[in-house]
Parts: C-alpha cells; structure tokens; sequence
C-alpha cells in the first residue's frame, strides 16, 4: 500500500534499494573511450539476453529509436511503421528532423503491422519514389494497451522486408513485459529483426537509460549517431548498473505488474459509465473509455471529473484522448493500491 498510487506510467518506477547499492558502488571509466566496465557488462548483458552481436547504452528510449532510425536509413528514404506507433507520435518528429527520413505510417487493426502490409507499403524501383529504408515495429504496443505480438509474427514481417533487402528495428520498450506475458524468451521475438530498443527504466525501474543491440557493425555506427546527438556520457556506469540490476531481478517480477492490470480491468469492467476492452488487456497497460450517458460531451466532462476525483483521493491517472484513460501498473502499484483506485472509480461513477 502507497500513500499515492501512481497509474500515469511505469516511467515513474522509482530505483530499488539494490539499483542504489549498485550504482554506489559501480565501477566505471569513460564510456566514449569504450573504457567503463560497468555499460559494458549491461551492453553485453542485453545482447546476450537478446541474441545479438553487440549492444549500446543509450539515455532513453526515444534516443534508441532515433540513433536506430538514423543508423539503418540515409536522407530522403522512408520509414514502413504502424500510425499508432510511439516513434511516429510521440518522439518529436526526431527522425524526419535529425535522419531526414520520411515516415510511412499504416493503419493497422491491433498495432501491427501485417506481411502483406509491408509488402504493400515498400516502395518499388521507380524515380519519382522514395526508396524504403526500413521497417519499425513495436512490441508490447503502447497506444493499443500494452497488446503483444508474437515472435513469429515478427519474423513473418522480417522476411517480406528482408526480402526486399529492407532492415526491420523493433522498438521493445516493453519488450520483456511481452516475453513474460507470452512465456516465451526474449531473444525469440529479436530473432529476426536487425534493431531492438528495449528500456530499462520502466517497468524494469531502473532510473534511467534503454539499450540498443544489433550486429556489431550497426552497434558502431549507432556509437557515432549517439556522438553526434550528445549521448556519449562518460561514467555511464553509475546509471548502467541500475539497468543490470534491471535485466538480473526485474524481469520476472513483471507478471505481478500484469495480474494487477487484470484485476484492474475486470474491475473498471463492471463499473457502468467505463468501458474496457479485456482482450488487449495483455500486460501491463490498461486503456478504457469513459462513457457517460449524455454523448461524446459529456463523456469528455466526465474524463476530466474523474481524473481530478481520482487526484483528490492520491490516485493518479492520465487522460490519453477526450474519453480515453490509461493506466500502467508497475513495482510501485500493489494489489491494495489496485483495490484502491477501484474504490475511488467506483465512488466518483456512482455520481453520473
Ligand atoms: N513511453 C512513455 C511516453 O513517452 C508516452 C510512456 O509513459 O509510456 N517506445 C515506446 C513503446 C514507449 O512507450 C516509450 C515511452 C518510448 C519508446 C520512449 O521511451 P523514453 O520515454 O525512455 O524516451
């Protein structure tokens, strides 16, 4: 039980007493000079974990997308990647800035983009168009509600854009949470893609950083984009071995976060007035819909009532449209705290 149970992100994970100790006590170098043992061991630690040649301490996750992005494209290609994916919406437009990169958004039904999706959206040889310079995919998928894909689904779109000698990134922020909630390793989902951002700091809690991981070739392009962006850190070690804390105690704990997200959705569930769906409820992320009666209007008063009702009994929740709410469960969130927020969802819904 928390005084304030925080449902905003798992961004707002704060670091175990372990990350503490172990970022006191880390040994560290100078990271540009490829000299801190400690980045070192979570490179190769995350590499192993993912079965890639190398790996690249970055400072966050959208860093990892951008430095991937730039590192596989040159100017004037396109990006293949779903219309609902965090790289398209919430990363600032930083590739087409800094990479020069078009962006091909698609829609796709669950986040997702199909084989033959891809295979529709890859440019043919031809002067007007620009060619297609890489494929991106997101798994778990934030905006549809931490929704997870398969590994095979993965490799089936890796082998329409490889062939077409296309590179495909998979932006894994949650990628561990998709493992765990799939049963499946880590490794089989990265199998067939060329990139892989996955964070640290969510709900893996560390505080801060993501790590790519690739061939060794690609590491050491990405090393010069992370340069040239200001991400060369020095004695990175200090947050680094948070994030091997991360990879070596906070995995498994992940399914707690995921049992709490249901119990949450089959709670807001039976409350009239909300609305969920329960099959993307897959993970950690709870998305659901404030329907009051009264129309889209009132549905938007209600949002906010409930947002701010929430506020006033220390539960924090974050509106992500008009009458759309989500909720991410993480290692500061335990079930009481989850039976709290139901109480007070219940309390403030009464009133409509
Ligand atoms: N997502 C954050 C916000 O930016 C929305 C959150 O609270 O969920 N890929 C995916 C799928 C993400 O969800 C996020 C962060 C990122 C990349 C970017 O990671 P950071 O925040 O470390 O730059």
């Amino acid at each position: 039980m928390h005084d304030i149970v925080d449902l905003r992100s798992d961004t707002l994970t704060l670091p175990t007493p372990e990350m503490r100790e172990a970022m006191a006590r880390a040994e560290v170098g100078d990271d540009v000079w490829e000299e801190d043992p400690t980045v070192k061991r979570l490179e190769a630690m995350a590499a192993e974990r993912l079965g890639k040649e190398a790996g690249l301490f970055v400072a966050s996750g959208t860093m990892g997308n951008v430095v991937s992005v730039v590192s596989h494209t040159r100017a004037g290609q396109e990006v293949v990647l779903d219309l609902d994916s965090h790289i398209f919406n919430y990363e600032v437009a930083g590739a087409a800035v800094i990479g020069s990169v078009q962006m091909r958004p698609v829609k796709t039904a669950r986040g997702f983009l199909s084989p033959e999706q891809v295979r529709e959206a890859i440019r043919p040889e031809n002067i007007h168009l620009p060619p297609t310079g890489l494929v991106c995919v997101e798994n778990t998928h934030n905006r549809h509600g931490g929704t997870c894909c398969t590994p095979e689904e993965i490799s089936a779109v890796a082998a329409v854009a490889h062939g077409a000698s296309v590179p495909v990134h998979l932006d894994g922020a949650r990628l561990f949470n998709a493992a765990v909630a799939l049963r499946r390793e880590a490794r089989e989902f990265t199998r067939d893609v060329d990139s892989v951002t996955f964070c640290v700091s969510k709900g893996l809690a560390a505080p801060v950083g993501s790590v790519i991981c690739g061939s060794a070739v690609f590491i050491a392009r990405a090393r010069r984009v992370r340069k040239m962006l200001g991400g060369g850190m020095r004695q990175a070690g200090v947050i680094a071995a948070a994030g091997i804390v991360s990879l070596e105690r906070m995995v498994n704990r992940l399914a707690e976060d995921h049992a709490n997200a249901r119990t949450l959705a089959e709670g807001i569930a039976r409350l009239p007035g909300l609305r969920v769906d329960l099959a993307s409820v897959q993970t950690n992320i709870v998305i659901f819909a404030v329907e009051r009666a009264g129309g889209a209007a009132g549905s938007t008063v209600a949002t906010t009532d409930l947002v701010k009702g929430c506020a006033a009994r220390k539960v924090k929740i974050h509106a992500i449209g008009p009458t759309s709410i989500r909720c991410v469960t993480h290692k500061d969130v335990d079930a009481e705290d989850i039976g709290r927020t139901l109480d007070a969802f219940a309390e403030i819904t009464r009133k409509w």
